[in-house]
């Protein structure tokens, strides 16, 4: 399966999203499966986020509604960073409503995430309508996680509950680029699906308020996930750009061992 297959090969396996392709030769090229979440509070913040870690990361995971003052100057600051220094942007919004509803969060308000977002996820909870009514209403260069499971201690995502993001997620292989998930949940032959897992932090088990984190070797070497999403493990630091480094080396070496190249 493809805990033992390198980026570069995943990438050119039948029924990848055209998305997941992307992702997966950035990854190998760039030499990293770190994304950054960048939960800050401006857009100076954001785009000075951006810049400072840029070369370090696979992607840049937002959450554009905590973002004081995001506008336009916002979105072409970050889409122009981002096509600098080669990162997609995950807008981290978790739609769980109706169809209908999360075809206008998508597109309209003040945030229109269709026009910015290469990434987006939704949760199933509403049923599998939520994936029909996000693919149409996005464009070729969108493509959609399912959030499968969660980091935080007590959450209700397990068992059936996740089997069941598998299950859609192999009705759609050319939407659906993989999960937010706590392992990999590639289990039938076939199965290309990108893992990627937040809840890491080097040196810290928890923040008092539900968060549990993993080190990188542990969710990549062990639990078999694809990319890293650290938040306040970089963010939260001095030298940001420095510490992102150090966990983009340290994810990577996970992945080299479990590959054994
Ligand atoms: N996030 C989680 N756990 C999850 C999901 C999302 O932490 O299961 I789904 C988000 C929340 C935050 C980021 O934006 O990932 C993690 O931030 P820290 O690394 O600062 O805990």
């Amino acid at each position: 399966p493809t805990v033992t297959q390198s980026y570069q090969e995943r990438a050119s396996l039948p029924k990848t999203s055209p998305v997941a392709s992307y992702l997966l030769r950035l990854i190998a090229a760039k030499q990293t499966n770190l994304c950054v979440s960048a939960d800050v509070s401006t857009t100076k913040e954001l785009l000075q986020l951006a810049e400072e870690v840029g070369d370090s990361i696979c992607m840049l995971k937002t959450h554009a509604d905590i973002i004081n003052d995001f506008g336009p100057r916002t979105i072409e600051g970050l889409k122009e960073i981002a096509a600098k220094k080669h990162f997609l942007v995950f807008e981290d919004r978790k739609f769980g409503d109706i169809g209908s509803t999360v075809q206008k969060q998508f597109t309209a308000g003040p945030l229109q995430i269709v026009r910015w977002a290469n990434i987006i996820n939704a949760h199933i909870f509403p049923g599998p309508a939520i994936i029909t009514a996000l693919s149409q209403a996005a464009h070729d260069a969108v493509s959609l996680l399912i959030l499968a499971e969660m980091s935080s201690a007590g959450n209700l995502m397990t068992g059936s509950y996740t089997e069941q993001c598998v299950v859609e997620a192999r009705k759609n292989p050319e939407f659906v680029m993989g999960f937010i998930a706590q392992r990999t949940l590639n289990e039938k032959p076939g199965d290309n699906f990108i893992t990627m897992t937040p809840g890491v932090q080097i040196g810290a088990t928890g923040d008092g308020l539900g968060q549990q984190y993993n080190t990188p070797e542990k969710v990549i070497g062990e639990a078999g996930t694809d990319i890293i999403i650290v938040g306040r493990g970089v963010y939260g630091a001095q030298d940001k750009r420095a510490k992102a480094e150090e966990y983009r080396v340290r994810a990577w070496k996970a992945y080299e061992e479990r590959v054994g190249s």
